[in-house]
């Protein structure tokens, strides 16, 4: 059975999944409508998509485990940026962010003496290392790109692959 705390903490990251999902949403948009980055815009329906899933993913733990999982609303996401770059930088601070919580989360399991719940985080753990690895490896990428078309066409041609190999060398399964 969770406590009122861990209840209270796995709720608030239900919204901070379901706000990534948003997020990542809002920039799938926004890259569709880009000329020429038809895989990056793939990668972001497809990360929001997961991240809708890290948020069901602790819905059902919540309620499995005797708690009730309340649906938050969402903010209003950015919905547009000044360019490729910026978008992705987002990308990466908000991972940044999301690694946080999941470590907070992590050290209040700790605190309530809730093994079960500090297990099951387990899996957002190393899902946070491979995001952020995977969210630098394409901003440095971008830094070295800068302006040059050709470099961000590449890019767009290689980054269902990179993603491929990210999850293949780092992540859980
Ligand atoms: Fe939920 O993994 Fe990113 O934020």
């Amino acid at each position: 059975m969770l406590s009122k705390t861990m209840q209270a903490a796995l709720n608030e990251q239900v919204k901070i999944e379901g706000q990534s999902s948003q997020v990542y949403l809002a920039m799938a948009s926004w890259a569709e409508i880009q000329p020429g980055i038809d895989n990056i815009t793939a990668f972001f329906y497809r990360h929001s998509d997961e991240e809708r899933e890290h948020m069901l993913k602790i819905v059902h733990f919540i309620n499995e485990r005797g708690g009730f999982a309340a649906i938050p609303s969402f903010e209003k996401p950015q919905m547009t940026f000044p360019s490729i770059i910026h978008a992705f930088k987002s990308l990466l601070d908000h991972e940044i962010m999301v690694s946080e919580s999941i470590n907070k989360l992590v050290d209040i399991a700790l605190a309530e003496k809730d093994y079960a719940t500090h297990n099951f985080l387990q899996w957002y753990v190393a899902e946070q290392i491979e995001e952020e690895a995977l969210a630098r490896t394409i901003n440095d990428k971008l830094e070295l790109i800068g302006e040059d078309k050709s470099g961000l066409y590449l890019l767009d041609r290689d980054i269902l692959n990179l993603v491929a190999r990210n999850s293949n060398t780092m992540g859980p399964a």
